[in-house]
């Protein structure tokens, strides 16, 4: 059983969990105590390359000072050499009496540190605020299973389905309390994906910005994919962060090239072709649907060809949320065989809050 003192640390460790960047490596924090249960160091993890969670906390003490105390970790404790050396070693080093972890390590290649602490004598407690810890590091996990970050495919229509009028024209279909959720969810991704064509045709900026137009604290990358030209003057040449472009259709290709960037979380947001491409190629985890009271009518459609010939193929998707905004409606959905999608929205499901881990 964790105390209460160090249950108040593991939640302090989530704190300093997120000073760290999301990126190729998890977030993740940890506290030293004393024996007496104060603290003794904090430390975090500050991307691939740098110094483990532990390993920092560690940093700052003097020589033999974490003997017989207790390391409060968000992550079970690393079992390998990886650009760093194993942190279950180092603590059976320092001396660690105690590790207090919330989550496994998903990987192969890391994990096993557990078993190590206690071969070595150490008394190992896990699970400790493990539902905070996985929201923490949950796209981080995804992308450690899938090899690829977690896709939310946008899009906003008509009642009747449609994402533009005959002449093109599709600002705005939604009304501002729709557009402030779908800047702050732009914020929360890592990437933000938009076609070439949708490019030329919208020249969006790709920012996530507030009501006044200024710039909201975290911008994800803008990621241009397709064959044509990006103008010199394309506003998302302004864009706070370079924009990646990627001159292809194959999506796959694209995904496995942001991984190995550390994107974690995308958001596609680039107009029919790409967001039909991403759902014909089953690549979209998440669909998020704006749809607003109006008609338009006509062959400006939300989805072209998403591979559907027939009604038995069609996509179906299960519902995590519904939600007002103003006179719109915002709809979460996942696709049904998704088995890391919530549980379906029902009396007593959670409206879908993975967006704010
Ligand atoms: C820990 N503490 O703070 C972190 C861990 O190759 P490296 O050295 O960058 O190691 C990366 C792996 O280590 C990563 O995939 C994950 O399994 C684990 N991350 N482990 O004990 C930490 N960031
Ligand atoms: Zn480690």
């Amino acid at each position: 059983m964790a105390s209460a003192v160090e249950i108040d640390a593991m939640r302090r460790a989530l704190l300093l969990a997120r000073r760290g960047p999301r990126g190729l490596n998890p977030q993740v924090g940890a506290v030293i105590l004393s024996p007496a249960g104060d603290v003794l160091a904090e430390g975090f993890h500050r991307g691939a390359g740098t110094p483990h969670a532990e390993v920092d906390a560690l940093s700052q003490l003097a020589s033999g000072e974490a003997r017989g105390s207790t390391a409060v970790v968000t992550l079970e404790p690393c079992n390998h050499t990886g650009r760093t050396g194993p942190c279950a070693l180092a603590l059976i080093e320092a001396g660690v009496a105690r590790v207090v972890y919330a989550l496994d390590d998903p990987t192969d290649a890391a994990a096993g540190g557990a078993d190590r602490l206690r071969a070595a004598g150490v008394d190992v407690e896990n699970g400790v605020e493990a539902d905070a810890a996985a929201a923490l590091v949950h796209d981080w996990v995804t992308l450690q299973r899938t090899g690829r970050p977690h896709v939310t495919v946008k899009w906003a229509q008509s009642l009747d389905g449609r994402a533009a009028a005959a002449d093109g024209s599709s600002q705005w279909i939604t009304g501002p309390d729709a557009r402030r959720d779908v800047h702050a969810r732009r914020a929360q991704a890592d990437a933000i994906v938009a076609g070439t064509g949708t490019v030329r045709s919208d020249d969006p900026a790709l920012t996530a910005r507030s009501d006044d137009g200024s710039l909201l604290e975290h911008q994800p990358v803008p990621v241009i994919v397709g064959a044509s030209e990006t103008a010199p003057d394309a506003a998302v040449r302004r864009h706070p962060h370079a924009p990646l472009f990627y001159a292809t259709h194959d999506l796959r290709a694209v995904l496995a090239d942001l991984a190995g960037r550390g994107v974690q979380r995308v958001f596609v947001e680039g107009g029919p072709t790409v967001a039909s491409a991403f759902l014909r190629e089953g690549l979209a985890d998440e669909v998020l649907v704006y749809v607003a009271p109006v008609l338009i009518g006509g062959s400006r459609l939300a989805l072209g060809d998403i591979g559907v010939a027939s009604i038995a193929d069609a996509r179906r998707l299960v519902v995590a949320s519904i939600q007002n905004l103003g006179d719109d409606l915002v709809i979460v959905a996942h696709p049904a065989d998704d088995r890391s999608a919530p549980a379906p929205l029902g009396a007593d499901a959670a409206p879908d809050t993975r967006g704010d881990a």
